[in-house]
């Protein structure tokens, strides 16, 4: 029996077309996901889009379009734009979804029933594009803490979720599971600056607007959008109130909720207590990655700057937009893109150091032996030294992923090419060549392959495409987790396929001035 891994993303706002930053986190998603899968887990991947709420219905308006209409069209170019990606999700799951909007309808009924919602009246100062309600306390200089807009006062009719009841309970939970909320500066925040200040009773209602789902048992009010989208990690995987489904309880609860910074609060308040109501446990992890900026600055749907994946990938091709995002956002500090940065990542490492090696050494294969893969003989100094490198980055692999360090671990499978490129420059194959030092030249080789090999292997998760195109050169079916436990699995007389270019350089300054034109 396989170890199961549930995995999900953020479901996205289908306000718009998502940005680099969005598709940030489903390509990190991604990385994890196929990583898992190739350590022979049984990966459940889940992402999806988010589609009610005021925001959304405003738009729809805008664009002359049913907030249906709406919907669909956004959700199915966020859906088209994760697909150009080639991230592997299992499921791609939509709030408008019938089988989702029932069982809200029944969680919400739950937690009125057991006492949990009740009926009140809200008066607050509310935030529109975010649909937020807020405290005085809670603006920052009088502004939307989350979007720095001006919020406004509002009253309404709403049902309300006792928060406040679980408040004692999430912080010992917090407290007792270090690993819960990651990174872990992060646990501090929403304890010291949103838990322990006392959590007030949550709104989970609305009656200003229509386009959500309907509170069954009182139409007039419409479930809370954030009510209906964190549910969307159970709802979908067949939680029902009253008998939950066999792979519901196979794969709940999740093993990791990602998710951006700016909705950890959501998801480490809220969603536990939402949880807790419906008695079922806690998601094992919720990691809050940090941003992507661009030229430093907060990408917005509406500040004009927002640059999308599918519009990179026409540019440099979708790996090296997965590399960039991948590599460029470290574990807990935002990261940024320019347009300069990007040709400088590709060059120097995507088309330098992985490009340059593999066609390197696929044609001085071809040159000095046919192609077919010659046998290692004795091994020198240098050669075990290269062995220990690409046999250590195996675990530094596992270690960095297992820290959700994406970064660190795409960091680390590139010391694999790095040092194999060192052991190029020296072994002088070449010189061994015109000496006819075969022997010795045929060990180069071989450690050379198999570097390469055992780097693709690790390189899968992360540039699945340029890791088939290498194991395609390299005429090798031995591409698993397994095959790469010790050095040397490359089956000697096997025939190499023709080298083909990885990644063609880019002319930088050509590239920019594409780009403005
Ligand atoms: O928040 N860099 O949807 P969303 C990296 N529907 N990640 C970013 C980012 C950036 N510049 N900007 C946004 C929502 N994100 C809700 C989620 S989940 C039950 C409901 C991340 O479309 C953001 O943090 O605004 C979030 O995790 C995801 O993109 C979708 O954002």
């Amino acid at each position: 029996m396989k170890e199961k891994y549930y995995i999900s993303t953020a479901i996205a706002y289908t306000s718009g077309k998502p940005h680099i930053g969005n598709t940030y986190e489903i390509v990190l998603a991604d990385a994890i996901a196929r990583y898992k899968r190739a350590k022979g887990y049984d990966v459940y991947f889940q992402t999806g889009t988010d589609e009610h709420g005021e925001k959304i219905e405003l738009k729809a308006k805008d664009a002359g379009l049913t907030p249906k209409e709406f919907v669909d069209n956004v959700s199915t170019d966020i859906k088209r734009i994760w697909d150009v990606m080639n991230t592997s999700y299992d499921k791609f799951v939509r709030t408008t979804d019938e089988l989702h909007e029932k069982q809200v309808q029944k969680i919400f009924k739950k937690m009125y029933d057991k006492g949990d919602i009740y009926k009140g009246e809200y008066k607050g100062l509310y935030c529109t594009p975010c649909e937020s309600f807020w405290t005085e306390s809670q603006l920052v200089d009088g502004k939307c803490p989350d979007c720095g807009r001006e919020v406004e006062e509002a009253s309404e009719e709403a049902y309300f979720f006792r928060l406040s009841k679980y408040q004692d309970k999430l912080v010992d939970y917090i407290n007792e599971h270090p690993e819960f909320i990651q990174p872990e500066s992060r646990k501090n925040e929403m304890l010291n600056n949103f838990i322990k200040p006392g959590l007030q009773d949550l709104c989970v209602s609305r009656t200003s607007f229509t386009w959500g789902i309907p509170v069954d048992f009182d139409d007039k009010h419409v479930v809370y959008v954030w009510l209906d989208a964190l549910t969307n990690y159970i709802t979908n995987i067949g939680f029902d109130v009253d008998n939950p489904s066999e792979t519901f309880n196979k794969y709940w609860p999740a093993d990791l909720h990602l998710i951006g910074k700016d909705i950890i609060r959501f998801h480490t308040i809220y969603w536990p207590c939402f949880l807790w109501s419906l008695d079922i446990e806690l998601p094992k992890q919720v990691f809050g990655h940090p941003w992507l900026l661009t030229n430093n600055d907060k990408i917005g749907k509406s500040r004009g700057n927002a640059i999308y994946a599918d519009d990179l990938a026409d540019l440099v091709g979708v790996d090296a937009v997965r590399y960039y995002v991948l590599h460029e956002i470290p574990f807990a500090n935002d990261g940024n893109l320019t347009y300069e940065l990007l040709v400088e990542r590709y060059n120097s490492d995507l088309a330098n150091i992985l490009g340059n090696l593999v066609n390197r050494t696929i044609s001085m294969a071809k040159k000095y032996f046919d192609g077919v893969v010659p046998a290692a003989n004795n091994l020198e100094e240098v050669d075990k030294d290269l062995i220990n490198v690409v046999t250590s980055t195996v675990s530094k692999v596992d270690e960095s992923m297992d820290n959700l360090r994406v970064a660190d671990a795409i960091d680390n499978v590139f010391e694999i090419f790095r040092r194999s490129n060192k052991y190029i420059d020296e072994t002088c194959p070449w010189t061994l060549a015109k000496e006819g030092n075969t022997e010795r030249l045929q060990t180069v080789i071989y450690n050379l392959l198999e570097s390469i090999r055992i780097g693709s292997v690790l390189l899968h998760s992360f540039l699945p495409e340029t890791s088939e195109k290498i194991f395609k050169q390299l005429n090798t079916d031995l591409t698993d987790y397994e095959s790469i436990n010790e050095f040397g699995k490359l089956v000697v007389g096997n025939t190499l396929n023709d080298p083909e270019p990885l990644f063609v350089r880019i002319d930088k300054d050509k590239f920019l001035e594409e780009l403005q034109k």
